[in-house]
Parts: structure tokens; C-alpha cells; sequence
């Protein structure tokens, strides 16, 4: 069936071209794909006359996107279609996402019906191919042209758009029907038991009898760091509300150019009960384009040099000589697993500064072995399905996508990527929001342990070396152990390794 094949438009795409056509939802069902079909007019005319509006992508080996809307069926032979509807577009241009529409400046020339062409638009502005065209090496060398005519292409030279040449790795042809896409998947893109008052109840235990595989250490210390207005204290706020069983508000949460946020404030989570949990979330400044903090601050926040309730100075890395540098960190001040936290709306629109920031960040974090994930904010923006009901977050492709698009920005593995949709402009909290933040907690809790365990493993290693050393060169004391920087004494209760993740 011609909508189940295979496209190279992604979703996002469409979603830009719907707007692009501007009148309202719309599915896009491939007809034709010169890959696929061959690169043929006579069949071109067999796939796609006869099928109202269409849409005819170029895709060509530099990464540009480009193509026309068809906003009628193709017109007979000799025939020029008329058609206020009709537009060029680009989608990329050498790789780099640039979305223009360029209007019909003279409907009389919209597009024409030839038997011996493939898609032909304006007086000469997009006329693809003509007879039939063998791919070389994956690349069709179309034997059209492309001109500025009949639309206005914004004082751009055709080669802004083609790359001044007609090679196409594809071309695709799309029928496009009034009504939203849906697609259903036929399971959850992730597991999770059923959502209900139990499963919340399992989760919220389990989190409040959580505590460091490491005894001597009081609390997992969770750094959050991101974009600007990516949710950051949100987060922070959706988690004391999960455990307070009611909206709270402890950090300040807002928008604007600048980081709302400017100190690097750890806060701690309270039960009902009165009790805090063995966990600290750390909000701190927003990563801003220019200069704001960078991966100077972040190698020493990490490492714990950086004090509790510290202001940054965005215009100068934090160092040595600062009073309040905290010169010989314990575990405890060290920073168990970054949270990067990424506004799922705006994923491509993250200035290239912040991304290089955040990707330095990340490399940093890789090389310290210090665990990291992703989490996906404000999910509730972009489905929604999602808006409506929480629960629908693992059954919606669209926040795969997103999921996919935030793991490969990062570099992570897709499920290091956990989506939350904060309390934003809620009065009470809700069940289903409630389960997704401890979802995400969890996990990055579980990544933590694992952390955990490793350093204790390193810890116990050189402890041993140490102290085969020592007897080795008849020098053995206690207090050769007491020197080890961490608490290699730790006592972990089960004998392979395993932790005491969950003390019930
Ligand atoms: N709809 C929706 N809005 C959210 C969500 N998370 C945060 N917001 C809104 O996004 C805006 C920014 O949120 P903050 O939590 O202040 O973001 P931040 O990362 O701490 O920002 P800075 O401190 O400025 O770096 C606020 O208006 C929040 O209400 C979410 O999951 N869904
Ligand atoms: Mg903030």
C-alpha cells in the first residue's frame, strides 16, 4: 500500500510544509519515488495524475531539500495548470535547515502537464526530468532546469536552492489530503507497567527507601543543566511537588533572554512524612549564548569546587581565586549525574554556541565517567495528545522522534533520554505527571548507583594495591587506609556487587 512505503519527508518536515500549504492539518501519502519506481515521466504521469494535490521533493547529494505544492491534479498534455495555491519551497539548503516558501507571482504559469516530463512548475523555475533518467553511483543526474520566473524566490539565484546543479539522490511525490496525520503505534516506544495509583505508589516508595550504595554518603547530588528557559527549576519544583502532594514553587521559574536562575542551589526533597530523601537535584544558571557559564564553571562544578548557593559570574569562569573555591571536595560535593535538560520544542532551534557548550560539557562528563541523560521537557508542547493526558507519553511517535532527535544532538543512547512534562500552569498535582517525573528520576537515580559502585570498585582496587604495597615492602599500617580520599570502607551489603538500591 502506497502509505505504508517508506518516505524520506520526516515529520518534522511536514509539520513545516503543512503550515507552508496553510490550510490546516494535512496527511502526506508518498506516490512516487524515482529510487523506488525509477526515474521515468510515463510513470511519474501513471503514479501521480488523476490525484489532486501533490507535493514533489528534490533531495541532492549536498543535503539540500527543495521542491513544489501542486495544489490540483497534474494538467493534460500542453496544458498549464492555474493555481493560487501553488508554491516552491526549500527545506535545507547544504544540510542547514532553511524554510522559505516562495509565493506564485503569476498564476497563468503555475505548473504544466507534459507526457514527457516529470514535475514541471513555472515558466521554466522547476522542470525536473524528462524521458527517462539511470541513477550512477545512487545519483540521478536530472536533465531538467531551474530558473527564477514565475515565483519569487526572495533575490535568491536558483543555486541558493538546487546547489547549481540537478543531481538528486531522491525525488518524491506526495498526495496530500485535508486531516492530521496519525500514526498508531502498534506498541509503547518504551515499557512501563500500567499507569495507576499503584504503580505510583511502588515508584514513590522506592524513591523515598533509596540511599547511596556508598554509606558514608547522605545524599546523590544530580546536576541539572541546560539551555535557558529549558525547564531546569521546573524540574526541581515538579519533584518536590511529586513527594509534597502539592504544587510547589522553591524555585523561581521564568522566561526571558538571561537565565532566571543564577545561583547553583541544590535542593532537597521532602515527603509528606517530613522526611528528605537521600537525593539532591542542583539547579543552576542557564546555559546562555554569550559568554554566560561554560565548561570552565561546569569542570569545577562537577569535580565539587563550586559551594552550594554560589553565584555565577557570567562573565567570568569561577577559579582559584575565589574565596569560596572549595580547594579538597568530598564525595558528597561531587556531582553524581549530569541532567541535561533540553526544551523538546526547541530542539533545533538551540543556538550553535550553547550546543558546542553543551556537547564540550558532555565530553567532559565522558571523560570523568560521571553518568548523564537528557531530560526532555515540556513534551506536553509538541503532541497534543500528550497535553490532554500524560499517560499517552510512551504511545506517542511523535515524542519518539523527539527522543531519537535529542539522543543523536547529544550523542547518549536513546534511553538516556527521558521525557517529563513539568507542573507549569497546574493548581494541583496529577497522578500521570507525577508518575513520568519519578519515571525520570528513577532512571537517573539507577545511573547514579551505577556510578556509585564503580567508584567504589576503583576505590577497593587501590585500596588493595595499596595495601599489597605496604606489605610488600614490610611498611603495612592502618593509617596507609586512612589517606584514600574516599570512603573505600563502604560498606556495600551484598558480597557480587549489587547494591542496597532499595532499603525497604
Ligand atoms: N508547558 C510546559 N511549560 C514548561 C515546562 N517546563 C517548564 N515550562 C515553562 O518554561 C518556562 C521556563 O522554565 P524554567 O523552569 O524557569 O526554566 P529554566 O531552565 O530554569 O530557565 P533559566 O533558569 O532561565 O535557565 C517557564 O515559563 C515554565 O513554566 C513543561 O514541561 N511544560
Ligand atoms: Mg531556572
Amino acid at each position: 500500500m502506497a502509505s505504508k512505503m517508506k518516505s524520506k519527508l520526516t515529520e518534522a518536515e511536514m509539520d513545516v510544509l503543512e503550515i507552508m500549504i496553510g490550510s490546516g492539518p494535512k496527511t502526506f501519502t508518498l506516490l512516487y519515488s524515482i529510487t523506488r519506481d525509477g526515474c521515468n515521466a510515463t510513470t511519474f504521469h501513471q503514479k501521480c495524475d488523476n490525484q489532486g494535490a501533490t507535493l514533489t521533493v528534490l533531495y541532492n547529494p549536498q543535503g539540500s531539500v527543495y521542491g513544489g505544492y501542486a495544489g490540483f491534479n497534474w494538467p493534460g498534455p500542453g496544458v498549464w495548470a492555474n493555481d493560487s495555491k501553488s508554491f516552491l519551497f526549500q527545506l535545507k539548503f547544504s544540510g542547514k535547515k532553511k524554510e522559505r516558501r516562495f509565493n506564485n507571482k503569476n498564476f497563468t504559469y503555475s505548473y504544466y502537464g507534459s507526457n514527457n516530463h516529470g514535475p514541471y512548475f513555472g515558466n521554466g523555475d522547476l522542470i525536473t526530468f524528462s524521458g527517462t533518467i539511470n541513477p550512477s553511483k545512487g545519483v540521478f543526474v536530472l536533465n531538467g532546469s531551474s530558473a527564477s520566473a514565475t515565483y519569487d524566490i526572495h533575490g535568491l539565484q536558483a543555486d541558493d536552492i538546487t546547489n547549481g546543479n540537478l543531481n538528486v539522490t531522491e525525488l518524491e511525490v506526495y498526495k496530500v489530503t485535508d486531516g492530521a496525520r496519525r500514526i498508531v503505534l502498534t506498541k509503547p516506544w518504551r515499557r512501563t507497567p500500567d499507569w495507576n495509583e499503584k504503580f505510583l505508589c511502588e515508584l514513590t516508595k522506592e524513591m523515598e527507601n533509596m540511599s547511596p550504595v556508598i554509606e558514608t554518603l547522605n545524599a546523590y547530588r544530580i546536576l541539572l543543566l541546560g539551555p535557558v528557559g529549558s525547564g531546569k527549576s521546573s524540574f526541581c519544583n515538579t519533584l518536590t511537588s511529586v513527594f509534597r502532594g502539592r504544587i510547589t514553587q522553591r524555585a523561581i521559574c521564568g522566561s526571558g533572554n538571561r537565565s532566571t536562575t543564577t545561583l547553583y542551589q541544590p535542593y532537597n526533597i521532602r515527603t509528606r512524612q517530613g522526611s528528605d530523601l537521600k537525593m539532591l537535584i542542583c539547579d543552576t544558571r542557564g546555559l546562555e549564548e554569550h559568554p554566560g557559564i561554560g565548561p570552565i564553571d561546569v569542570n569545577f562544578l562537577v569535580d565539587g569546587h563550586v559551594p552550594d548557593m554560589y553565584e555565577f559570574n557570567p562573565e567570568i569562569p569561577i577559579d582559584l581565586s575565589v574565596p569560596e573555591f572549595q580547594l579538597k571536595p568530598s564525595l558528597s560535593q561531587k556531582v553524581h549525574c549530569v541532567a541535561f535538560t533540553l526544551d523538546a520544542a526547541s530542539l533545533d532551534d538551540i543556538p550553535s554556541n550553547v550546543m558546542t557548550k553543551i556537547i564540550d560539557i558532555a565530553n567532559i562528563c565522558k571523560r570523568k565517567q560521571i553518568p548523564q541523560a537528557i531530560l526532555l521537557t515540556k513534551i506536553d508542547t509538541i503532541d497534543e495528545t500528550v497535553d490532554g493526558s500524560v499517560k499517552q507519553t510512551f504511545d506517542s511517535w511523535k515524542i519518539h522522534e523527539h527522543v531519537k532527535k535529542a539522543s543523536k544532538l547529544l550523542g547518549l543512547t536513546e534511553n538516556l533520554v527521558l521525557p517529563v512534562k513539568n507542573y507549569s500552569s497546574e493548581s494541583m498535582v496529577d497522578d500521570d505527571v507525577n508518575i513520568l517525573a519519578l519515571l525520570a528520576l528513577r532512571q537517573i537515580v539507577y545511573f547514579v548507583e551505577d556510578h556509585l559502585e564503580n567508584v567504589h570498585m576503583t576505590e577497593s582496587i587501590s585500596v588493595r594495591r595499596m595495601q599489597t604495597a605496604n606489605s610488600d615492602s614490610g611498611n603495612r599500617t592502618d593509617s596507609g587506609v586512612d589517606d584514600i580520599p574516599l570512603n573505600v570502607m563502604a560498606k556495600v551489603s551484598n558480597s557480587n556487587g549489587k547494591s542496597n538500591k532499595s532499603k525497604k
